[in-house]
């Protein structure tokens, strides 16, 4: 504004100027005759206003522009901030540098996300014209919110979140499995009429086991037995070497297990007298299983099959002969483990090798109660060739480390038939290591014990094809 007002004065100065020193001439009669040559117009002192306001009014606007780009800018700086802080935590955590805590609601907005992706596509296939869908944007939405605001979030305030986010995503799935308008394949746990795996789902990331992020190795889940209690989650992180199970959690229920919550705990280690302790009834490496309220695994520095009763404490102890132990053939991600119990619809087995076998997997069905090897099937399969094994349906399937973000079930042996095979479905892992992986026929479920992580996987099988 301001050159535009100078520039008018200046013209105002010439033109007086020119008034003052314009030449006249004289004529014979003596007039003095003088001509003033007046500019086009008049100043237009009018126009001067109208621009001045308008430049105002525009100054005005060009101010809010400035304001609202500033604001922009100040929340893009602030985005960029977060976005490097958030990659700056990110790198701490492959480090292995954090508080588990802070992982832990990484993991939760990592889940807050996909979901929250799931529901708007779910929301733009249906229109916004499905109420139910609708709700189920806005609650996911406020949760997503809700998240987002806490920042200085403590433990339990994730838990309970984590909650929700269960049952929603619970919901979700019912919901999208109606979208679908797919009548679901009949599910009978425990049933065997189905074609075998054909797909794993994504992870889902129960929690941290209770003593937190250090306890790498480890081993969880629920009992396998049809008729055993559904309700207890037992979890036992061994020590940070990853050889002896000396300490059990039984949690009484899924939110007990949520909130480390009324856990009942056992420790196998026995103090004779002073620095005399008796580890005979600890275990050793990660293959552990709970059936019919029994713990059954590897008793410690020993090839005998150590059997806890859950409600007694009681110990029983068989030795599995020609086993080989202490490292000699355990898996690729974990030490240790050399005898694995696996448990599906036909009860209790084992997974372990013998010299006799050179290292390669020997599948043993268990008497649970006997703790006695009815029979035994020879695979080809090397032991520490592959990650962990579980057994569905007497069918044994081991995996393998595709990257630190992926792990293939490759390999499989019918007990049934006596043939094995190869084959490719992919399992996405939070973490590098896979420390122990069984199968729980009751749910149909994955159990993971994912570097300190208790992981679950839901399995889909191929359905027979329908009698005509
Ligand atoms: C106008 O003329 C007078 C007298 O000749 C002179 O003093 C003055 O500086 C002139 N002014 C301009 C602006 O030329
Ligand atoms: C970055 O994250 C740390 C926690 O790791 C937090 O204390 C800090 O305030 C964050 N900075 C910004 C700019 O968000
Ligand atoms: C979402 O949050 C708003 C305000 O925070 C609340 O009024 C509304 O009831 C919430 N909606 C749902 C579905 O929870
Ligand atoms: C298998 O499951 C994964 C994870 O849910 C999914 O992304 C993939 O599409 C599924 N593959 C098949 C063949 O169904
Ligand atoms: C389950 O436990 C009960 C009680 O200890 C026992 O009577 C039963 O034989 C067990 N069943 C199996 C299959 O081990
Ligand atoms: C275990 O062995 C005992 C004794 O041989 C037998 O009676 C029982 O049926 C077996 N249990 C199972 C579950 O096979
Ligand atoms: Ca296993």
């Amino acid at each position: 504004m301001l050159p535009l007002i100078i520039l008018a004065v200046c013209v105002l100065h010439s033109h007086a100027a020119s008034l003052v020193n314009t030449t006249g001439a004289m004529d014979e009669l003596g007039f003095c005759h003088c001509s003033v040559a007046l500019p086009d117009n008049t100043f237009p002192a009018d126009r001067l206003e109208i621009l001045e306001i308008s430049n105002k009014d525009l100054s005005i606007s060009v101010q809010q522009e400035i304001t609202k780009m500033k604001s922009y800018q100040a929340t893009l700086t602030e985005y960029l901030l977060k976005l490097k802080n958030l990659t700056r935590r990110v790198d701490v955590i492959e480090m292995g540098g954090i508080a588990y805590t802070e992982l832990d609601f990484e993991l939760l907005k990592l889940e807050i996300r996909e979901m929250e992706s799931l529901v708007i596509r779910l929301r733009e296939s249906m229109d916004g014209s499905n109420v139910l869908v609708e709700t189920l944007y806005t609650e996911v939405h406020n949760i997503s919110i809700m998240v987002s605001q806490l920042e200085s979030y403590d433990k339990n305030n994730v838990l309970a979140v984590r909650r929700e986010i269960a049952l929603l995503r619970k919901r979700l799935e019912d919901c999208e499995k109606n979208q679908n308008n797919e009548v679901p394949p009949q599910i009978n746990y425990g049933s065997c009429s189905h074609g075998g795996i054909v797909n794993i789902s994504k992870p889902f990331v129960v929690q941290l086991n209770w003593l937190g992020f250090n306890y790498k190795f480890g081993a969880w889940g629920k009992d396998s037995y049809a008729a055993g209690n559904q309700d207890v989650h037992w979890v036992t992180p061994l020590t940070t070497d990853g050889r002896m199970m000396n300490i059990i959690r039984y949690y009484p229920t899924y939110d007990n297990l949520l909130l480390y919550k009324g856990a009942t705990e056992k420790v196998l280690t026995k103090n004779l007298a002073y620095n005399n302790y008796d580890y005979s009834s600890c275990g050793q490496g990660g293959g552990i299983i709970m059936f019919n309220s029994s713990l059954y695994y590897n008793c410690y520095n020993s090839r005998d099959i150590c059997k806890l009763n859950a409600d007694t404490n009681g110990v029983e102890r068989k030795t599995l002969t020609d086993a080989t132990f202490n490292n000699r053939f355990s898996y690729s991600s974990s030490t240790w483990q050399d005898i694995d119990l696996a448990s599906d619809e036909n009860g209790l087995w084992v997974i372990y090798s013998t010299e006799q076998n050179a290292g390669n997997i020997v599948i043993g069905k268990l008497n649970s109660s006997t703790l006695v090897v009815e029979k035994t099937w020879m695979t080809s399969q090397y032991k520490p060739g592959a990650t962990n094994a579980f057994i569905v349906c007497g069918v044994l399937y081991a995996t393998r480390t595709l990257s630190t973000r992926k792990e293939e079930i490759f390999y499989m042996y019918d007990t049934k038939t006596g043939q094995e095979g190869q084959i490719s479905i992919i399992l996405d892992k939070m973490m590098e290591n896979v420390q122990s992986l069984s199968y729980n026929p009751n749910d149909h479920k994955l159990y993971m014990y994912n570097d300190g992580y208790l992981v679950t996987y839901n399995i889909a099988f191929k359905s027979l094809p329908k009698p005509v």
